[in-house]
């Protein structure tokens, strides 16, 4: 049986070949005779694309007709990756066109090898806004994302002599056939500048904002496919460019330099993503970015809405905004901007309406993530919005905190949107709480430290507004287009319905024992990782044995993730094996993926170790091939459709209460590997769904580390308790792994002692090994372990990206289903 999408076939494989012929020959302007992969993969898109547009046109129709509620959801990230395999699966014409290619001598996997990666993100974030939009369109509900058209997505990553080259992405450098420009829909936005105070005939006064300078904002359509391609909804990313007058002034003064200048300050902001996930740098370019696309998406909604509406009750009706982190904060101000100073609306009124159309999503506890930005570059750059946010300060002061904690100035300035000192600061979480509706954690766990933790007295004042939306993957990308042998089994196993209904693959843990089901599902597994393995092979010349047990620990570099406590882990395997050559234990691999932020030095430095460590261990002929360490470069979502349905292990290893959610463990545990991790984030409710007995769980819970803190936490106490984590330690500041150059690994080992170990890497080192011993003796029994494999496969249905989607429209956007014709 084939996979229901390639059932339900819109064009036959006769139909298909036509159409990549004629689009080979009116599209790309060649021939079969002459075209190259990139041509007929061009031809294969538009060839989709004949049924997409089709469906994006109805979609646009029927919402149109209906004039119905949608939710427009800004965020500075979309992690989409490619494109083609994905839209075919969703309009049912993958098998077909798969067999078209065949049939004309093509392999569908080559040809689809020629997209490059849409890599407008960094991380959990922006992969996420691709997951929702994904499920909004196969649930049928009417939305907008909402982003930039980054000229180019974050850097691609390059590994020389073991350390992180950051090279150029550029995406679309020979055209995107999944984009269409849309030049009637452009906008203008100002920046800079001042604001006068003005005062009418009848008296009143108004605030107008002379800005210095305009850029024009130009929308760029993606069209989302809903599952079975019912709706197909846009990803709207917009690129800036010069506003469109010409200064002939400048010009005939024979500055045409000074125009030329104009116009690449311009396109400068959205040139680049900025790479940094987790941390704020503070930089105007990036402002400009958040203030440009909140405008240029803020005029486009408001245009929509005027169609049929000739004042602004209904507005908070018909839209709502979903704000995916603080990013897109500067959205609020200028909903007021313009109700305010250009459609003559009073405070109140504005005020009204922007607390009934704005909603937060919070991803991160981490204090250095917290956005914050000078009031001095507001002032500069947003004149009016920082008057604005001063006056939504002060009635927040004055009537709100001083009700409930009257005369209380400490509380004043602990709450003030304004933080105060040698340069002061808006907090832009803060006004996040203050003005939405709604904010949101992303996993159970990590919503209530949102309540306790991060915004205390906020819960205090609105406990109503605080809710919790655990996140979630879209089954369809990741499992039915990257394990389609998996996709498979279950077709015959529960049916077709599995996509849209991920609960469904519950009724596969009936077979759990079963030796047959056991030996297919451990078949698969094998199958994938000799498809890995090949492509380590390929990319680092490292072999490995698919026979090995495969631990992954795949997602961006940072201290909280804990890289460096895997790494320590395999010094002391390591360590083990060199000190006994009988060490009891199977064959194992560990497999890292991670970009680092360009300027941070330590990220870095565990990237080196890593490769040095694995230089080292993958040559060392002692240990007999029983321990290899691969890292491999450019981790990015076209690998992770690699590695994820790969992964026997699933290494999920943060210091408990500080990753937020993490998907990419929902995405192992779906595709059958065993989580090996803290109690942290979306673990704690993985655990709850695949059972205690089927997760390795390690650690100290986010009680005791807060404990553990409180009483002072003391790295050396672990150095010297456990000879076997100072060996490891130690080793790191020989020459063992860096020949010639002691101390090249040190950076490590300092950030753990005399840095103060932050994380408490130390603290966790012999839970961790102890239960890897654990998961080693787990493994090499195979039927046990293909009895928990799949048991973790069937049971995470609850991580359906649209299960996460429904519970955002229950709790928060009460959005109604649009069905196209
Ligand atoms: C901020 C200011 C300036 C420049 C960059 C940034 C920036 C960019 C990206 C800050 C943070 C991010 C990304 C954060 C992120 O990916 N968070 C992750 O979100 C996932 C989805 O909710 C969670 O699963 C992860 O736990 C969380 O780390």
């Amino acid at each position: 049986k084939k996979a229901k999408a390639t059932n339900t076939v819109a064009l036959s494989k006769d139909q298909f070949k036509d159409a990549i012929v004629k689009h080979l020959r009116s599209t790309c302007g060649t021939d079969e005779a002459r075209a190259n992969n990139q041509a007929w993969w061009k031809a294969t898109c538009a060839a989709v694309n004949e049924l997409v547009f089709e469906r994006l046109t109805e979609t646009s129709k029927a919402n149109a007709e209906k004039d119905s509620r949608a939710v427009h959801y800004l965020s500075l990230e979309f992690l989409m990756g490619r494109l083609t395999v994905n839209n075919m699966h969703n309009v049912g014409v993958f098998g077909a066109a798969r067999d078209a290619l065949a049939d004309l001598g093509k392999d569908v996997n080559d040809i689809c090898d020629e997209e490059p990666d849409m890599a407008l993100g960094n991380g959990g974030l922006g992969r996420l806004a691709a997951c929702f939009i994904d499920s909004l369109a196969t649930l049928n509900y009417p939305a907008v994302g909402y982003g930039i058209h980054y000229e180019h997505g974050l850097f691609r990553q390059e590994i020389q002599g073991g350390r992180q080259i950051e090279r150029p992405d550029s995406w679309r450098e020979y055209g995107n056939p999944w984009e269409i420009c849309r030049p009637e829909s452009i906008q203008e936005v100002p920046l800079y500048g001042y604001v006068e105070t003005v005062f009418g005939e009848d008296g009143k006064m108004r605030k107008v904002w002379h800005a210095g300078r305009q850029i024009k904002g130009v929308p760029w359509d993606i069209p989302v496919v809903g599952y079975e391609a019912k709706t197909v909804n846009v990803l709207r990313l917009w690129e800036s460019k010069a506003a469109d007058f010409f200064d002939w002034d400048v010009f005939n003064a024979g500055g045409y330099i000074d125009s030329q200048s104009e116009k690449s300050q311009a396109e400068a902001v959205s040139k680049v993503l900025y790479p940094n996930d987790e941390s704020e740098a503070g930089k105007e370019l990036r402002l400009i970015q958040q203030y440009f696309f909140c405008a240029c998406s803020l005029k486009d909604i408001i245009r929509r809405y005027k169609r049929n509406h000739s004042d602004f009750s209904q507005f908070s009706k018909q839209a709502v905004i979903q704000l995916n982190d603080t990013h897109p904060t500067v959205a609020i101000p200028e909903l007021m901007r313009i109700l305010i100073d250009e459609e003559g609306l009073v405070w109140d009124d504005a005020w009204a309406i922007c607390k009934e159309t704005f909603a937060y999503t919070n991803h991160t506890l981490l204090p250095e993530a917290l956005e914050k930005w000078a009031v001095y570059l507001f002032e500069k750059v947003l004149p009016r919005h920082l008057e604005i946010i001063y006056e939504i300060n002060r009635r927040f002061l004055e009537d709100e905190v001083e009700a409930k904690w009257p005369g209380n100035d400490e509380m004043k300035r602990h709450l003030s949107i304004i933080e105060e000192g040698e340069t002061r600061m808006v907090r832009m979480a803060f006004l996040c709480v203050v003005t939405c509706f709604k904010t949101n954690g992303v996993a159970a766990m990590h919503s209530e430290l949102v309540k306790e933790d991060l915004f205390p007295e906020f819960y205090e004042l609105w406990p109503e507004r605080f809710v919790n939306v655990t996140n979630g993957v879209t089954p369809r990308r990741w499992l039915l287009a990257c394990n389609e042998q998996l996709a498979n089994m279950y077709n015959e196993t529960v049916g077709t319905d599995w996509p849209l209904k991920l609960d469904e693959l519950k009724g596969a843990a009936k077979f759990a024992d079963d030796a047959k089901f056991q030996k297919n599902f451990m078949a698969i597994k094998r199958e994938k990782k000799v498809e890995l393995a090949d492509k380590i092979e390929e990319l680092c010349g490292i072999k490995v044995s698919p026979d090995a047990m495969f631990n992954v620990l795949i997602k961006r570099l940072h201290e909280y993730k804990r890289q460096h406590l895997a790494l320590l882990h395999i010094l002391a395997l390591y360590r083990r094996l060199l000190e006994n050559p009988d060490y009891d234990m199977g064959p194992q691999v560990f497999i890292f993926g991670s970009k680092a932020a360009p300027g941070y030095k330590l990220a870095k430095d565990i990237i080196y170790a890593i490769n040095k460590v694995a230089d080292k261990v993958n040559n060392d002929p002692r240990i007999k091939d029983k321990l290899k360490v691969v890292f491999m470069p450019n981790y990015r979502v076209t690998l992770a459709e690699k590695l994820f349905p790969a992964g026997d292990v699933s290494l999920q290893i943060s210091t408990a209460g500080y990753e937020a959610s993490g998907t990419g463990n929902m995405k192992f545990a779906l595709n059958g590997a065993l989580t090996l991790g803290t109690m942290d984030g979306a673990n704690v409710e993985i655990r709850e769904e695949v059972g205690d007995e089927n997760i390795f769980i390690f650690g100290m819970d986010c009680d005791e580390v807060k404990a553990l803190k409180a009483a002072g936490y003391n790295p050396w106490d672990y150095y010297y308790g456990n000879p076997e984590l100072k060996a490891v330690l130690d080793w790191l500041e020989t020459d063992f792994f860096t020949p010639g150059a002691p101390g090249e690994l040190a950076s490590i080992k300092h950030s753990l002692l005399e840095g103060g170990d932050p994380y408490l890497v130390l603290a966790d080192f012999e839970s961790f090994t102890t239960q890897y011993t654990a998961v080693d003796v787990a493994y090499r029994d195979q039927k046990k372990w293909a009895k928990m494999a799949i048991i973790n496969s069937a049971s995470v249905g609850k991580f359906n990206s649209d299960r996460s989607i429904e519970d955002y429209v229950d709790r928060i956007w009460k959005l109604e289903k649009v069905m196209p014709n």
